[in-house]
């Protein structure tokens, strides 16, 4: 099975670059140059590349220093036939970052944190991306005797507006995608999951630039159901972006190879993505933020990768199987029975007459099996491989 190219799977140079440190524990791989792992990427058939700022260009780089390293890394791109299609701000990593970027309750903080991401946003523009990503990973609180929430709302509220403002100035194609996350490295973090996004996004001055990133670990780890995260996100048009890894409910951030937790619901998933049950198909990058088991030395690293692409195209194949199954499709058909009164066009008087003139014997409606014992047992056969 090879990767036909409709597909773009793609990883964050902080993933597949990720040394194992964690809080607890020292690096126990060596930090790979950013251009090393473009010409990788390459080779596993990845096309593309993600980053934040700073994990190419170094905090307090020079701007000659910036330009020689960015010229690099288009030309390590080049050769390897490796896109960027998406970038983002590290609003997370430096001791100014403490207490939120956009959220914070210092306006120093917060001049820094809109200038730095515009400098990111001409980075990521001159590598070629269409999407920024915005993770909050920082806008939180341990204690919300600090702020009020409807503060930390309404400036986070007017950095994405003025950022939208700056790319419409620079005549930017470049569309914002959120990403939310309920805890880790905060206590709480604001905006907590893509719904909470969902609803931000539509009070914000420019809302048509801007979508949401959903990733599979950070709505796991509140036991939320991440497929409906993203299928809401699909209804409404703003699945701009996507970061695929796995989790176990209640962990810390797991950021684990595709597919090696729960695989119904990675199965679930990319089932919907590819629109195999007759949905509109996801188009954008497949992404990857997810990085190896710390037991791992760089070969290790490379079979992660391998198994992230591999799991996607796996699941892939196994959802057009079981949509394409005459016993599925027998069983999906009888959920789809045309409305006995159209609603879908609204309100009328007479719909609403017509609703009442309806003879519907609820008690036999209430005592009928819907099969789902047995769709769902095939489900379980075509990812099993026994259909
Ligand atoms: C960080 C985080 C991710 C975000 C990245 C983008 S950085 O690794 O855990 O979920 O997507 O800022
Ligand atoms: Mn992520
Ligand atoms: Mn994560």
């Amino acid at each position: 099975m090879t990767n036909d190219h409709s597909t773009l799977f793609s990883f964050g140079l902080w993933t597949v670059g990720n040394p194992g440190r964690d809080p607890f524990g020292h690096a126990v791989r060596p930090v790979q140059d950013p251009c090393h792992i473009v010409q990788k990427l390459g080779e596993i058939g990845a096309r593309g590349v993600n980053l934040h700022d700073e994990d190419l260009v170094p905090f307090g780089s020079s701007a000659a220093e910036r330009d020689r390293i960015v010229a690099d890394f288009k030309k390590a791109m080049a050769d390897s036939g490796v896109s960027c299609p998406m970038a983002t701000t590290n609003l997370f990593s430096q001791p100014i970052f403490k207490d939120g970027a956009f959220t914070s309750n210092d306006p120093r903080v917060r001049a820094f944190a809109l200038r730095k991401t515009m400098d990111a946003i001409d980075l990521g523009v001159e590598l070629g991306a269409r999407t920024y990503v915005f993770w909050g990973g920082r806008e939180g609180t341990e204690t919300d005797a600090c702020r009020d929430g409807r503060d930390a709302l309404a400036h986070f509220r007017e950095a994405i507006d003025f950022l939208c403002g700056y790319c419409d100035d620079q005549g930017y194609d470049l569309r914002f995608a959120l990403e939310a996350k309920p805890n880790e490295p905060r206590g709480d973090i604001y905006l907590s999951t893509t719904g909470h996004m969902l609803h931000f996004i539509s009070t914000l001055q420019h809302s048509d630039r801007v979508g949401v990133n959903p990733e599979v670990a950070h709505e796991t780890m509140a036991g939320l159901n991440f497929v409906h995260g993203v299928a809401q996100a699909m209804e409404c048009g703003k699945l701009f972006h996507i970061d695929l890894n796995a989790q176990r409910i209640g962990r810390y951030d797991q950021d684990l190879r595709f597919g090696s937790e729960d695989l119904k619901m990675a199965f679930l998933l990319v089932r919907l993505l590819e629109g195999t049950n007759g949905g509109a198909r996801y188009e954008g990058p497949r992404h990857f933020d997810a990085h190896a088991y710390r037991t791992e030395d760089v070969d290790g690293v490379w079979e992660f990768a391998k198994g992230c692409m591999r799991t996607y195209e796996l699941l892939a194949e196994r959802a057009r199987a079981f949509d394409a199954d005459p016993e599925v499709k027998g069983l999906l058909e009888a959920t789809k029975k045309p409305a006995l009164v159209d609603v879908s066009g609204g309100y009328s008087a007479e719909r609403a007459a017509a609703l009442r003139d309806l003879d519907i014997d609820a008690a036999a409606v209430g005592a009928e099996g819907l099969g789902y014992e047995r769709l769902d047992q095939l489900l379980v056969e075509h990812l099993m491989g026994a259909r």
